[in-house]
């Protein structure tokens, strides 16, 4: 069993290419639910249906998240009530994007968790309906939710607020997952971390996709546990996020936006971290934190680049 600890692109396409190297269903996500939203009264787990998507060849390539061939026809629809909607009322927002197809994801996620289901049992529901083989697991069945507080005026606002309405374009002072303190991760997503032949950090935030997932009550201990076969893979190749805001909210949140800064915060939990030949003047540097630098392509451009990361990877955390 491989267990990989999940955001959201980087982590479904390294997914997508574990599945060209070993057995789909050998692998198992422990995937981050900090920026799970609710909207429309809708509950929403972008990173879940990330993933799910992608194992499914369901998603859209361009936008990376969402379904291809998709109709926003609801969402079109949605506009006129949003213009009668009164001062400070948040229907009909308009703003974070639901495709018609998408839609039904929500419906049945929000129908199930409101009989009493739990977010890891729904999970496995939505991922046999796409006939993902991978185990998905979200981190928690508790509500944990990553709060970003803007450097220009101290205000809050949620996760989804800063990357989609905000477009992560605003700098940002301090990031908090509020109900980490008491919630727990599932004792599914403990034994994945605990049984695995070998765990790997994916490429995602480590900030705001690994971080949620570490915030919980004994994560970094079961990783440090095992410390000898946990291997991440840097989502920083030369100096900058291959998607999304990690390298600016590296720098903003007071570490080194560079693969150095990125070793330093895995080097608790990892043995080795996988970085871009593109950084490979920083080997030393990294090694100096105290975890081991292997250089692998790490673009995942083609299937034959995402095969050998993973081979590498793979290799890093089993030797
Ligand atoms: N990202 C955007 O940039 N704009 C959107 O309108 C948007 C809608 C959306 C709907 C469902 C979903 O599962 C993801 C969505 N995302 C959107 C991506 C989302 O913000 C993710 O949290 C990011 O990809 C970071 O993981």
């Amino acid at each position: 069993m491989i267990t990989v600890l999940c955001g959201g692109v980087g982590a479904a396409r390294f997914l997508r290419a574990l599945a060209l190297v070993e057995p789909a269903d050998a692998a198992v996500g422990v995937v981050n639910t900090g920026d799970d939203t609710i909207l429309h009264g809708l509950r929403i787990s972008p990173d879940l249906d990330t993933i799910t998507y992608t194992l499914a060849a369901a998603i859209d390539p361009e936008r990376g998240w969402g379904l291809q061939d998709e109709t926003w026809r609801a969402m079109a629809a949605l506009r006129r009530y949003a213009e009668v909607r009164p001062a400070g009322s948040e229907a009909a927002p308009t703003w974070f994007n639901l495709g018609d197809q998408d839609l039904a994801t929500h419906f049945y996620r929000t129908a199930r968790l409101a009989e009493g289901a739990t977010l890891t049992a729904v999970t496995a529901e939505i991922s046999a309906a796409w006939s993902v083989r991978q185990r998905l697991l979200p981190m928690t069945d508790e509500r944990v939710s990553t709060v970003v507080t803007l450097a220009s005026d101290g205000s809050d606002v949620s996760f989804q607020e800063y990357f989609v309405k905000l477009q992560h374009g605003v700098p940002v002072s301090h990031v908090r997952f509020d109900g980490a303190t008491t919630a727990k991760l599932t004792p599914a997503a403990a034994a994945a971390i605990t049984l695995a032949d070998a765990v790997v950090i994916a490429p995602s935030n480590p900030l705001v996709s690994i971080a949620p997932i570490r915030a919980l009550h004994g994560t970094d201990e079961l990783l440090a546990g095992r410390r000898d076969s946990v291997v991440a893979i840097s989502p920083i190749v030369g100096g900058l996020a291959l998607k999304g805001p990690a390298d600016h909210m590296l720098n903003e949140l007071g570490h080194e936006p560079t693969v150095v800064g990125v070793a330093r915060l895995y080097a608790p939990i990892a043995r080795a971290l996988v970085i871009d030949p593109l950084d490979d003047h920083l080997a030393d540097a990294v090694a100096a934190e105290g975890i081991e630098p292997v250089i692998v392509a790490s673009v995942m451009s083609t299937p034959e680049i995402s095969a050998e990361l993973v081979r590498r990877t793979l290799a890093a955390a089993r030797c």
